[in-house]
């Protein structure tokens, strides 16, 4: 009967206002004021506190409050008969694809050295290359990932793809599986991780994965932190083999102080903002999925917790 939100990082007065306004009779709740645990159906949550969803004894769904669902299958007290769902969502998809391209173009144009070199009245032409030149390629083939690659191919990008299962996208060509990495690693000269975080996953972006990828590519991580081992793309950008980096998600978030990546003038930090999900777009998924779970009918946007994602 009601609908608890768990979520401790953000003002959640937009969630509960855009809940509200799509049922305004919904029993909403956010987390700690909880009231009756037996009266909580549905939950909501961002990185919640470990163990505590094994605590709601008539629990039918679990929503996360964005695209990954990481935050959830890590917790090892996760009730494991209950459904999961996330969020999927053209506005998410359409962010996170602006952010790339232009984090894509910031590197191939140097807006951000011409932004430094004017502070210092420096004039030096610095040689580009325009997107025919160059091969895109995008770690994770799913809602954002195919997104990224459809608007990429239309720029004029030429674009791969790596996921598990095939795919047919026009003007991408679709790598899947281990057997298939190297070979989409291998003309690549822009890497972009858009995959889930999950066992298979985790640490992926590694020096043996740069070593296959073209001289002087540049790697792009919105996924998440743990994909990436911080030391090895240190040392391949330090060996000059790698061009530069930007990332937007860390293994500790926010990025401590004392990390090395603050400081490396060939790394560009955003604070895990490159799509960020917008409550009023996303609300009737959530609604509809509430009422689903009421009437134990099939949820939206299910997430397989044997794949991981
Ligand atoms: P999806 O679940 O739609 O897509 C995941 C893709 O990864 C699928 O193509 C899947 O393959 C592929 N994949 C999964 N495991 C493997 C593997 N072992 N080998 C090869 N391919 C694999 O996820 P989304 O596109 O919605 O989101 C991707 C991630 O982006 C999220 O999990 C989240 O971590 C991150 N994210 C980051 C944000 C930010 O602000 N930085 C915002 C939103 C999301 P297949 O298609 O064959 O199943
Ligand atoms: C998400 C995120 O997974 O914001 O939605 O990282």
């Amino acid at each position: 009967m009601a609908l608890l939100i768990i979520c401790n990082d953000r003002d959640l007065s937009p969630w509960t206002s855009a809940l509200r306004n799509i049922d305004p009779k919904i029993e909403l709740r956010v987390y700690p004021e909880e009231g009756n645990l037996e009266e909580i159906e549905f939950v909501l949550c961002w990185k919640h506190p470990r163990g505590i969803l094994k605590h709601y004894p008539n629990l039918k769904a679990i929503s996360s409050l964005g695209a990954g669902v990481d935050h959830l299958l890590s917790d090892p007290d996760l009730p494991l008969n209950i459904p999961i769902v996330r969020i999927v969502d053209p506005e998410l998809a359409h962010a996170m694809s602006e952010f790339v391209i232009g984090l894509i173009f910031n590197h191939l144009r140097a807006f951000t050295q011409y932004h430094e070199n004017q502070k210092q009245k420096i004039w030096d032409v610095n040689n580009f290359q325009i997107a025919p030149n160059v091969h895109v390629g995008i770690m994770g083939m799913g809602v954002l990932g195919q997104d990224l690659a459809i608007k990429l191919a239309a720029i004029g990008f030429k674009v791969v793809g790596w996921a598990q299962s095939p795919k047919e996208i026009k003007n991408v060509k679709v790598y899947t599986g281990s057997d298939e990495f190297d070979e989409f690693l291998s003309e690549t000269n822009i890497l972009v991780c858009l995959l889930p975080l999950t066992e298979k996953t985790k640490n992926i972006l590694n020096k043996e994965t740069f070593s296959k990828i073209q001289d002087q590519a540049y790697i792009i991580n919105v996924a998440r932190g743990n994909h990436l081992v911080d030391e090895d793309l240190i040392e391949m950008i330090d060996g000059n083999r790698l061009s530069g980096a930007s990332l937007d998600v860390f293994r500790i978030e926010p990025l401590p102080e004392n990390h090395p990546f603050w400081a490396h003038s060939k790394i560009n930090i955003t604070p895990h903002i490159a799509s960020l999900t917008n409550p009023i777009s996303v609300a009737p998924q959530i609604i509809e999925n509430y009422k689903r779970a009421m009437a134990g009918q099939p949820l939206l946007n299910l997430v397989s917790t044997k794949l991981g994602y």
